[in-house]
């Protein structure tokens, strides 16, 4: 081959090789498509990027789960998603170079992809069976024969490998429908298809210059027919996916959540202070924070929903329903929530008054004896419909605290984000250890026999809510003018309760915070303190003291494996 030759050919090359990566990322964006399409008919929890996110969830080191949380909050899923979209976009845009190189490799690679989601879905706790791998194969079927078929279209056609003109090859291409070109335009893509896959190894026989020796029109056609119909499929299955919770919604519109038999008493008039800044004594259910390893929010029917409970020493199992529920007796509690993968002064805690039923009852019903009275099993495990495994101390239970089945959540149904129709709640536990949304199942067992969902990831079996202080205001960095500056927070020992809140301005002595009124022991409660504040660069610590006695400590931990503790400092420049 003569050096011009050569030179004439790269562009060519380059040019078959975007069209092939071109080619791939139609294909992933096809297959995904078409996935999301198959998945409306199964689950929506079965597609494959929530399946994959899923299970990366699950495989995530607690401390890297902790940092996501860390770093984008509620928004960790996602980012775990268009993370995931990015990495298959990637590999589909790999692919796609390669199989213009080898056709059957990359139609493979795409299919090797959809082996991998499939397994993914139907390996998932809560997956239904074997259906679940339907969207991922499907998909993957779709993809791999659109790459097939597209880089089909960027091949030589036999004949192109004779020294034709460029002049009449342009013009076919160029203005496909312009006098000579029909003929020769139909062998073209006729001839595009079943090229024998062996020859495409050898792309330095097809001495084409940029743009010629391939079916330009076959390939702008199909790959613009399966971009639209790929765009078609994946909106389609979308909105499919998004009205499978409308039966859901419905049942959550229906509830007429019945007076409690046992009320809240009303909140103190000086729970709440006025200090602008500090939080709001009741997080509104849309500011709740929210922490769950569901990347599709379970939307659950609460007619046909059930729960069971069972296991060891359980002497009656028990399976109710939502009606069931409602026609107990239910309580109204204040209770506040605490996440475990909360940082010292961090967002993860919120308070909400909860209406449900006793779980302490429902377990008594159910012939259920607390270990500390003799009974067999020590631990209660929660599962959720999406395959959740929560452990509580059956002590912690029983024990008369106000451990509830909840219902409501600040006067309407839970908010599907908060575990509609019924999730668990403990007062005096971090959620991971207590507070199963979406709960379906309760089964008593022991702690020896099963290690719950996030025990298997190395978190502690058991875990009170450590008692902590947050300063809410001033804000880090902010610069107050000289003079009385208000210092306001919270502070938390639920079930505890909190006797003092102190303060401390850079190494001075600690300060008594004035405490506002407590609403209950299993609340947090708001502090105040009036600080005199000199120019310059300062920094304010807080710490807290239980009614056990206990002052919050100053060692800090991370939040693995118990729950993170320390002093919460801010520092400000008064001007
Ligand atoms: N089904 C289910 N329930 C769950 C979780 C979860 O991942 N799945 N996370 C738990 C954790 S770690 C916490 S802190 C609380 C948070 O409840 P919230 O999202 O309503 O604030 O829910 C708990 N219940
Ligand atoms: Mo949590």
């Amino acid at each position: 081959m003569t050096k011009e030759r050569k030179d004439r050919e790269t562009p060519a090359r380059l040019a078959r090789l975007l069209l092939g990566a071109l080619s791939g990322l139609l294909a992933g964006f096809a297959a995904l498509a078409v996935a999301e399409l198959v998945s409306a008919a199964v689950r929506p929890q079965a597609g494959p990027v929530i399946a994959v996110g899923g299970a990366a969830i699950d495989r995530t080191p607690a401390g890297v789960k902790d940092w996501a949380i860390r770093h984008f909050g509620t928004n960790d899923k996602l980012v775990l998603q268009l993370g995931i979209v990015a990495v298959l976009a990637l590999l589909a845009l790999l692919l796609g170079a390669v199989a213009t190189r080898h056709r059957r490799s990359g139609a493979a690679g795409v299919l090797l992809f959809g082996a991998v989601g499939a397994v993914a879905a139907t390996s998932r706790p809560d997956s239904t069976g074997s259906s679940d791998g339907l969207p991922s194969v499907l998909g993957a079927v779709a993809g791999a024969l659109l790459l097939y078929v597209l880089v089909g279209r960027l091949r030589a056609p036999a004949r192109g490998t004779a020294d034709a003109g460029d002049a009449p090859a342009r013009g076919t291409v160029i203005a496909a429908d312009a006098g000579a070109a029909p003929a020769r335009g139909t062998a073209i893509a006729s001839d595009a298809g079943p090229v024998d896959d062996s020859s495409d190894e050898d792309t330095a026989q097809r001495p084409r210059t940029g743009g010629q020796g391939w079916d330009r029109r076959g390939f702008v056609i199909a790959a613009t027919a399966a971009a639209a119909a790929s765009a078609g499929a994946g909106l389609l299955g979308r909105s499919l996916n998004g009205k499978g919770g409308e039966q859901a919604a419905a049942s959550r519109k229906r509830v007429r959540l019945p007076a409690a038999a046992s009320t809240a008493a009303p909140i103190p008039k000086g729970a709440q202070l006025r200090v602008p800044g500090v939080s709001r004594f009741v997080t509104p259910n849309s500011a709740f924070y929210r922490v769950d390893t569901a990347l599709v929010v379970p939307k659950v029917d609460a007619t046909t929903w059930r729960l069971r409970i069972h296991g060891k020493g359980v002497a009656r199992p028990m399976t109710v329903s939502f009606d069931d529920l409602l026609r107990r007796e239910l309580i109204e509690r204040d209770i506040t929530l605490t996440c475990v993968s909360n940082e010292v002064g961090g967002p993860f805690v919120g308070n909400a008054r909860w209406t449900g039923v006793r779980l302490a009852d429902l377990l008594a019903e159910c012939g259920v004896e607390p270990p500390s009275r003799g009974g067999p099993a020590d631990q209660l495990v929660a599962r959720s419909v999406d395959g959740m495994t929560i452990g509580t101390p059956v002590d912690d239970v029983m024990d008369g605290r106000d451990a509830m089945l909840a219902v409501g959540m600040n006067g309407e149904p839970l908010p599907f984000d908060h575990g509609f129709p019924v999730r668990m709640v403990v007062p005096g536990l971090y959620g991971y250890v207590s507070a199963c949304k979406w709960i379906k199942d309760i089964e008593l067992t022991t702690f020896d026999a099963y290690d719950s969902y996030w025990v298997k990831r190395k978190w502690a079996r058991t875990a009170p809510i450590k008692t902590e202080s947050r300063i809410d205001t001033p804000k880090p960095f902010a610069r107050p003018t000289a003079g009385t500056v208000m210092v306001a927070g919270v502070a938390w020992a639920q079930h505890r309760g909190i006797e003092r809140v102190e303060v401390r301005v850079d190494d001075g002595p600690w300060g008594t915070a004035d405490l506002a009124a407590e609403d209950t022991r299993d609340t947090w409660r708001q502090w105040s303190f009036p600080w005199k504040a000199t120019r310059g660069g300062h920094s304010l610590t807080v710490r807290a003291t239980d009614r056990a006695g206990r002052t919050q400590t100053e060692k800090r931990t991370r939040t693995i494996p118990d729950g993170a503790s320390g002093w919460h400092s801010v520092v400000v420049t008064v001007d």
